[in-house]
């Protein structure tokens, strides 16, 4: 059995420390997205795949939920001293991480082998594989014109208002050769932002079809309760575009998308066959049910470890008993 849990932001890794406490490291693959990465202050950073390392590691913060537990901002001071950019805020423990990959990286390593390296540092053994080792660049398109995704989420603290999305460098990258599509038995879909968190990784050629190739079946975690997300701009983005931040209408943006199909038709396979609802939104059942895909219901708020631990084992169950069962 593997199961492939598709992750982005601080959301989705909150799920997966929930599958890790439940699976071992031979039964469960992290894919996480890297269209938050940027090129900053000489260094490659990785915002998701360091969140979900230091999730895993239990080194995370545990208010903010990226970035260390503990840390000291000298760096960060002596830095604004000298006149240097400080509004990405980057702590004196998670500055090595970052000296550290960049010594990888320069010494030809891939991306998921320098993940690799500082996984193992930080007493992870799960895999942690980026989507690609290839460059793939969220952009969020605003009424001024395009913006790097961290300029959208840090530096602009996601106030533009967003019309679209693209992912710069999509098209031409390569999926992370590690994914073990061959051997996946069921994919689960964090509550991430679709838009910026799922989309991108979905967007990596041979992800989708990787997906569908090993007839598992896929369910995504709704990350919008009762008409808010948990943390993040995912509700805005949403109203922003148009459609209501329902869970409801989360589920429409993974009923659409399907796999195999002409690029651009609507032919293919649907990619999502379940998707999970929050207690708090049973009444959105039958609508989600009507767009063809299997339901349950959980508390999809992870407050505790528990909760991370409890919705993990409801995810797996609704995934094992096939109730998204992986169609034709
Ligand atoms: N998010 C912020 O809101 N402010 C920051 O200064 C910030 C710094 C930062 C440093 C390292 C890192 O791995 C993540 C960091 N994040 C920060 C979070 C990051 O922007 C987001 O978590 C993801 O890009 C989207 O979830």
């Amino acid at each position: 059995m593997t199961i492939l849990a598709l992750t982005g932001g601080v959301g989705g890794a909150k799920l997966c420390l929930g599958l890790a406490r439940v699976l071992s490291p031979e039964d469960v693959v992290f894919v996480v997205n890297t269209g938050d990465d940027f090129e900053h202050l000489g260094f490659h950073i990785s915002p998701d795949v360091d969140t979900l390392t230091y999730t895993l590691a239990d080194a995370a913060n545990p208010v903010a939920g990226w970035g260390r537990q503990g840390e000291t901002w000298h760096f960060m001071e002596a830095l604004e001293e000298l006149g240097g950019e400080t509004w990405f805020r980057l702590g004196d423990k998670d500055l090595a991480l970052h000296v550290r990959r960049r010594e990888f990286l320069a010494a030809g390593q891939s991306l998921t082998a320098a993940t690799a390296h500082i996984a193992q540092g930080l007493g992870v053994r799960h895999r942690i594989l980026p989507m690609s080792d290839d460059p793939v660049r969220t952009f969020v398109h605003t009424r001024d014109g395009p913006l790097a995704f961290q300029h959208y989420f840090v530096r602009d603290r996601c106030a533009p208002e967003v019309t679209g999305f693209d992912f710069h460098g999509a098209a031409s990258a390569s999926v992370n050769p590690a994914i073990p599509f061959e051997q996946v038995t069921g994919v689960v879909i964090c509550p991430s932002n679709p838009f910026v968190s799922v989309d991108p990784v979905l967007a990596v050629p041979g992800m989708g079809e990787g997906i569908r190739r090993s007839g598992a079946p896929v369910v995504a975690v709704s990350p919008i309760v009762g008409g808010a997300a948990i943390k993040g701009p995912t509700a805005k983005m949403m109203q922003e575009l148009g459609v209501p931040a329902t869970t409801v209408e989360v589920a429409k943006h993974y009923a659409q998308r399907t796999v195999g199909g002409a690029p651009g038709t609507v032919g293919g396979a649907p990619l999502v066959t379940g998707f999970v609802i929050d207690a708090v939104d049973t009444d959105a059942e039958g609508e989600v049910q009507a767009l063809g895909l299997a339901t349950t219901v959980a508390q999809t708020v992870m407050r505790s470890l528990d909760d991370r631990v409890d919705l993990a084992r409801v995810v797996l169950d609704f995934l094992g008993a096939g109730a998204a069962a992986s169609g034709p």
